[in-house]
């Protein structure tokens, strides 16, 4: 059986990382492959409560460690009863949010460091890094205005600009220390435009002609 292909969308809030990881489904499924979409947290029945818990505004008091090892819980159960699976039948598993969302948002953004994080992560993840990051880059700006169209925000949302500046610094440095697994897309352009950076950055992992 062929090993799976595992592809995480990475990048700030409002980047579009939804709407390209249903357009790649869409069009994979299309060529006939097996393809798997989830998220984190979340992706399980016992991640989406885990999930419900990290974005309730009310708990304002949750700290940033409390944080870290819930979202490493939501990840531990969806690397066993989801990831591993999937790519072991072969499927394309397409993430939106994986490992790199923690190093960004927990340990950059909050400041806990990478050695904390990592090491929460590391009974979670169990070896398994996705094949391919793509990193929807754009000012933060851009994509609040996107995503303040959407209403109400969650308990992460509320951090503010700052935070969230930190959080794109931080995956810019995630990416300077991994070059090869990560592939940068520019988000700021219509979703189609978007759309053609992904495949091609796709297309050769999966043996695309394009
Ligand atoms: N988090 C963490 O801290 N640590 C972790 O380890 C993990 C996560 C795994 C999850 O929130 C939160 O958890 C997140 C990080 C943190 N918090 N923040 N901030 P989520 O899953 O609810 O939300 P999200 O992952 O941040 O995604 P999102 O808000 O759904 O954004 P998106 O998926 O990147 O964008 P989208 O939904 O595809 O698009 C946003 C809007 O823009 C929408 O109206 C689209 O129609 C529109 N759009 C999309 N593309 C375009 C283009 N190209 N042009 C114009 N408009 C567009």
């Amino acid at each position: 059986m062929n090993p799976g292909l595992f592809i995480a969308f990475e990048g700030i809030e409002g980047s579009g990382k939804s709407t390209q990881q249903i357009r790649l489904a869409e069009h994979l499924e299309r060529l006939g492959h097996d393809v798997v979409c989830t998220r984190e947290p979340g992706g399980t029945a016992t991640g989406d409560r885990i999930r419900a818990v990290l974005l309730d505004p009310a708990l304002a008091e949750l700290t940033p460690t409390t944080e870290m090892l819930l979202f490493a819980a939501s990840r531990a159960q969806h690397v066993r009863e989801l990831l591993r699976p999937a790519l072991a039948r072969g499927a394309v598993v397409l993430c939106d949010r994986y490992l790199h969302s923690s190093l960004a948002y927990q340990a950059w953004a909050r400041r806990l460091g990478r050695d904390a994080v990592l090491a929460a992560n590391a009974p979670a993840v169990d070896g398994l890094l996705p094949g391919l990051v793509l990193l929807l880059d754009m000012p933060v700006q851009d994509a609040f205005s996107r995503a303040a169209e959407r209403g109400r925000l969650d308990r992460i949302e509320q951090a503010g600009r700052a935070f969230h500046d930190a959080v794109r610094a931080g995956f810019h440095a995630e990416r300077e220390l991994d070059p090869t697994r990560f592939c940068t897309i520019d988000a700021t352009g219509s979703a189609d435009a978007v759309f053609e950076q992904v495949l091609a950055a796709v297309a050769p992992r999966l043996g695309l002609v394009s």
